[in-house]
């Protein structure tokens, strides 16, 4: 049912809809309003398209220039990435040369006031020409209408074509400007199709195996993807494509040769996916490796379609011999203990179930800044009876939601966490993660030394609150367990 539980609501009235507390007398459709754009006066925490589309979706590729046909302010502050590591391997078996390219570098046209008069298409030109002189090394160019350039109209789609004559490799534009949708989401969207329509079936890999997967949706946070491609090797699988951690242009390029697609954001990229399983017949499964269980489950689905069951056995008694033990003294730390999910989307459903049966923990709160209706029926369906779950929340909302609920830890980014922190309230970011990867056996294993340093670290001795002037609450990290 909807449910009004802040004050700060009483001044935007519209929030209200976008404020759920699950009930089992619901109908099944009743969620949060979501996808739709931020009701004028909230200060909301999402990010743009563009952000959606280089943030998220290509600024994870190791070998590709980026040139942002923007003001100078959108470039900077697209500079690097989050925590998209990368190798320096090729697919061809060479190493690109420059080390942590995604994360160093990244061009931009600086557009002027008479740019916006006169049209910037050739102040675009001169500039990809000009960043790929600078960087001969990229396999390949892509480049990004922003707010201003998408609405000067530049028609970035013929410049890219005629470079990509003209300089010999490809050159692709991304048309997701800030406003082209209520959300980054829109920009994953667009960074789909661009990448679909340009791109896929252009190039053949060098080889293919009966037992290649594209791993789609998976970006290698903090290693992630590394985790699951470790697992995969053990069972006899090879990842053809990656979309996009760690990956090439190339890899992107060839995303129609393996034999099966695995999804694993379902927000971000299941619309490739479709896209490829209805040109080229590869068929998609939607994975969840988060936590021991859905990881175990996982791998045996993944076994299952390749004949490869044992080996899938095996990698998950590997695993579990080796986290299980360490798990059961966390799981006893974290017993009970009141935690909110406050992700892009898909994290808060994929670790509220983990959360509660593996660790014992109260989900008590989820918030999205994206989601869609799919999503929202999985949170939903994820989540216990009186759990609160919040689309595109705002920082007033969350103070009062803790300073109500008192969770003992919250799991959000880095526009949250400070305000957690001065609320007395530890937060560990669970986009970019604290001490990663937290895909997989492993990964579940970090979250949990994560989750107990956080909440047992003595700082939060020193907080004076007003129940608790003296700072007398016990905790305590007992030593040599982390
Ligand atoms: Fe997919 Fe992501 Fe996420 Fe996402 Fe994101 Fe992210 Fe996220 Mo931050 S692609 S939707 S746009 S799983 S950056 S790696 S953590 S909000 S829940």
């Amino acid at each position: 049912m909807p449910y009004k539980l802040f004050d700060a609501d009483k001044e935007i009235p519209e929030r209200e809809k976008h404020v759920y507390k699950k009930h089992c007398s619901d109908p099944d459709g009743e969620m949060p309003h979501c996808n739709t754009k931020t009701v004028p006066g909230s200060m909301t925490e999402r990010g743009c398209a563009f952000a959606g589309a280089k943030g998220v979706i290509t600024g994870a590729l190791k070998d590709v220039l980026h040139v942002v046909h923007s003001p100078v302010g959108c470039t900077t502050y697209s500079a690097g990435t989050k925590r998209y590591p990368t190798s320096p391997d090729l697919p061809d078996g060479t190493k690109f040369p420059i080390e942590n390219f995604n994360l160093k570098y990244v061009c931009g046209t600086d557009i002027q006031e008479s740019d916006v008069v006169f049209g910037g298409m050739k102040r675009l030109k001169r500039s990809i020409i000009e960043a790929s002189k600078e960087f001969p090394e990229a396999n390949a160019i892509y480049t990004y209408a922003t707010c201003t350039t998408g609405l000067i109209g530049d028609d970035m789609d013929a410049v890219a074509k005629e470079l990509t004559e003209e300089l010999g490799k490809d050159v692709v534009a991304f048309n997701a400007p800030g406003f082209a949708g209520p959300s980054q989401s829109k920009g994953h969207h667009i960074a789909n199709h661009t990448i679909f329509d340009r791109l896929v079936g252009t190039k053949e890999p060098p080889n293919t195996t009966p037992y290649d997967v594209g791993l789609i949706g998976e970006y290698n946070i903090d290693g992630d993807l590394w985790v699951l491609e470790s697992y995969f090797k053990e069972m006899g699988i090879r990842i053809l494509s990656r979309f996009s951690g760690d990956s090439t242009h190339d890899e992107l390029c060839w995303m129609h040769r393996p034999k099966l697609n695995l999804v694993r954001c379902q927000r971000s990229a299941t619309y490739i996916a479709d896209l490829i399983k209805d040109k080229y017949d590869v068929p998609y499964i939607k994975v969840d490796f988060f936590s021991t269980e859905y990881c175990a489950e996982n791998l045996r689905t993944i076994g299952k379609y390749f004949g490869l069951e044992k080996e899938a056995e095996k990698v998950i008694a590997d695993r579990m011999a080796k986290v299980g033990p360490e798990l059961e003294f966390y799981k006893k730390k974290l017993q009970g203990k009141k935690v909110y999910i406050f992700s892009g989307g898909p994290k808060s459903w994929h670790l509220a179930i983990p959360l509660e049966n593996e660790l014992g923990m109260d989900v008590t709160a989820v918030a999205s800044q994206f989601e869609h209706e799919d999503g929202y029926v999985k949170m939903k369906k994820r989540v216990d009876e009186g759990v609160l779950i919040v689309d595109d929340p705002n920082s007033l909302e969350f103070e009062e939601m803790i300073e109500e609920d008192k969770p003992d830890l919250i799991l959000a980014g880095i526009k949250e966490k400070y305000l957690a922190h001065k609320l007395g309230v530890p937060s560990i970011m669970i986009h970019s993660y604290e001490n990663g990867p937290y895909i997989g056996f492993e990964g579940f294993l970090n979250l949990a030394k994560d989750m107990y340093a956080n909440i047992y670290n003595p700082v939060w001795n020193l907080v004076e609150f007003e129940e608790n002037p003296a700072g007398e609450e016990e905790s305590k990290i007992e030593s040599g367990s982390i």
